[in-house]
């Protein structure tokens, strides 16, 4: 034993059972190892770059998937430090990849403010890599450094070659450890949505990634926006009609805290509002938010009133008033941001209130006085909203006293389930009367209840929640949900674990689903959210031979089934045209029994990307539509958001 501790020093050993920790807990510091943990690692190695660029040394960075499904950064900051680090003795760029919590401390006070682990990122992905190699480029000099097997060095840092005296920079690759993660392929479209994320939230920043493993694709994609969250705005409102010409841009910083705003009105009914702290998604908002909304409120109140749009006798304006058709984004960069809930995803500094809340009065009603047309839409805009307010609670009011949203015996089209246990029980949305009827007499009757549509559900995207209570169609479905709708909904009171949509797989069946999901997504989306909703998947042929037959979901599926058939047997084969194509027997063994049946579930994976398609398939604009359809034409057949 005596010897071995004169060959390990006691930060040596520190440092391998730090790393060990990590692989031993990987979950603890990056939260899962499925792929979602797996694409985190590369946001560990962004932030250190963001970081640099956030401190004004750094305008460019590069995020290469590489062939081997390994990642490449570079950036053009200054290099990470390559002295030897007085605390550990090794070089600095060795500690930082090598130390847990090491990072900012060595960093010299740097304004460190980008998401992620707070400078222990380099070290975690290092602890969590089959390799990483870590390459510098500082004073002319090429210094590399190479680890291996979950952070053990390779190779210490080195000189490696010389450069012009002007490159600076650092890259860093690495490839995930395979034991560790449940895949190891990266997603391109997952790393590109969030590249473009992080430049509209860093304006002024050049952010490019490519695939090397897309042999035709050499250039990849660069985002760089001057405007910031600004062109987020204008992003976001690309399908939509704003109704005023100019994005809303306010700015302010107090302590090193630095906070902004953007926002534009649009003539839909929905808002999409999103905020960030230190260019991380606040799911839940917090006091970054607040401040905005609170703020808006009370400005658009005393602008109505003063100018006698909203008179003495009159309620006020809420902030549900006020936010309909409001696309806005909210960022903050704050050196000691609190996140509080059960996600972290709601910031809980209170001084954020009062600085958003200072920095968006002061700069908003400027923009009413300087622009008194735009101002007038948006009140304009805010009190019709608020009509519509009072006329959903009147009409949710009269349903109910009808009967409508109560669940009743004597109502007709739910065949309910004789199970009062939602945890087990399930309802399927069934397109057609006929295809309903089969399903209702197949059913396992304790536990599935079928809710058959008869045509189309009205197009939500273009109507309001009053218009929406009187459509009998979607009354019966929140009916059967139990769930409430609007400032009622309530989650717990959901009535059924299982949302089951069952259309046929064609255009009409894809468009009631894009309809369904729509529904589902503006005015119920926990029930996405928490995973209550599936599609059926009913199988697309059925494949005969002497007394045997077969069901398959798709055209992989067939060619398979076909392929191991004996030489000899002729099979016949049946497309499915629709479920009522199918006798009762058939739709119930292959679509709706537990056994057999394929459920694909519905999950909100991007809700800004979900939004957009939404959008662009129900709103009101034509052309992006047609311009989608034609993009996607060779998908419609599995249009699924
Ligand atoms: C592709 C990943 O890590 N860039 C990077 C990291 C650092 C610096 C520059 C840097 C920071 C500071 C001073 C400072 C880091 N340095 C450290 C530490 N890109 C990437 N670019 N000089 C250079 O913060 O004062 C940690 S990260 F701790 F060594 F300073």
């Amino acid at each position: 034993m005596e010897e071995k501790i004169e060959h390990y020093d006691s930060s040596d050993i520190q440092v391998l059972e730090g790393l060990e920790a990590v692989r031993k807990r990987p979950g603890m510091y990056i939260g899962t190892t499925d792929v979602k943990g797996l694409h985190h690692l590369v946001w560990e190695i962004v932030d250190n770059a963001i970081d640099e660029a956030l401190a004004g040394f750094c305008n460019n960075i590069e995020i290469i998937i590489n062939k081997d499904n390994s990642i490449t950064v570079k950036d053009n900051g200054r290099g990470i430090p390559v002295g030897v680090h007085a605390k550990t003795g090794i070089s600095t760029v060795e500690t930082v990849y090598t130390v847990l919590h090491a990072g900012g401390k060595f960093g010299g006070g740097g304004y460190k403010v980008s998401g992620g682990l707070h400078g222990v990122g380099a070290s975690v992905v290092n602890a969590l890599s089959s390799w990483v190699t870590v390459t510098v480029y500082k004073d002319g000099i090429i210094y590399e450094a190479r680890f291996e097997n979950g952070g053990k060095i390779a190779q210490k840092l080195t000189q490696i070659g010389t450069c012009e005296l002007e490159r600076t920079g650092t890259t860093v690759s690495f490839k995930p450890d395979p034991t560790i993660f449940d895949t190891d392929i990266y997603n391109y479209e997952t790393l590109k949505v969030r590249t473009r994320e992080l430049a509209f939230l860093n304006k002024g920043l050049i952010l490019t990634i490519r695939d090397d493993r897309d042999e035709e694709d050499t250039t990849g994609e660069t985002y760089h926006y001057e405007g910031g969250i600004s062109e987020y705005v204008k992003y976001l409102n690309v399908n939509k009609t704003p109704i005023h010409k100019n994005i809303i841009h306010l700015e302010g910083e107090e302590e090193g805290i630095i906070f902004e705003v953007a926002l534009q009105y649009n003539s839909s009914y929905n808002d999409c509002i999103y905020s960030f702290v230190n260019n991380i998604n606040t799911h839940d908002g917090g006091t970054h938010e607040e401040g905005v909304r609170r703020a808006l409120t009370r400005l658009i109140n005393n602008y109505a009133r003063k100018n006698n749009i909203l008179k003495e006798k009159d309620e006020s304006l809420t902030g549900e008033d006020v936010k309909e058709g409001l696309t806005m984004i909210v960022s903050c960069k704050h050196p000691n941001p609190q996140f509080e809930g059960q996600t972290k995803g709601r910031l809980g500094n209170s001084e954020v209130r009062k600085l958003a809340d200072s920095v968006f009065s002061k700069g908003f009603d400027r923009f009413l006085m300087e622009n008194p047309d735009a101002a007038k839409i948006i009140v304009d805009k805010t009190m019709t909203a608020a009509r519509a307010r009072a006329a959903a609670k009147k009409a949710r009011e009269l349903t109910r006293r009808k009967g409508g949203l109560e669940l009743t015996t004597q109502w007709g089209k739910l065949a309910d389930c004789s199970s009062k246990d939602p945890s087990i029980s399930e309802i399927f949305i069934v397109e057609g009367d006929s295809a309903g009827g089969q399903a209702k007499q197949g059913r396992d009757a304790k536990t599935q209840a079928i809710l058959p549509l008869r045509g189309k559900i009205l197009n939500v995207e273009k109507a309001r929640l009053d218009r929406i209570l009187g459509n009998e169609e979607i009354r019966s479905m929140i009916t059967a949900f139990g769930t409430g709708i609007g400032e009622d909904f309530d989650i717990n009171k959901l009535r059924y674990n299982k949302i089951i949509i069952m259309t046929d797989a064609d255009v009409d069946g894809s468009h009631i689903r894009t309809l369904l999901l729509t529904l589902f997504y503006r005015f119920f989306k926990p029930i996405i959210e928490q995973g209550h909703v599936y599609v059926a998947q009913p199988p697309l042929y059925k494949v005969t031979h002497g007394k045997t037959f077969k069901f398959v979901l798709t055209d992989e599926e067939l060619n398979e089934y076909l392929e191991s058939l004996p030489a000899n047997v002729k099979p016949v084969i049946n497309r499915n045209k629709g479920l009522g194509e199918m006798d009762k027997e058939e739709l119930c063994y292959t679509t709706m029994n537990i056994e057999h049946r394929t459920l694909r579930k519905i999950t909100i994976e991007d809700a800004i990307e979900a939004d957009k398609i939404f959008e662009i398939l129900m709103g009101e604009e034509v052309e992006p539509r047609k311009k989608f359809i034609e993009a996607n034409a060779k998908y419609a057949k599995n249009l699924d958001v």
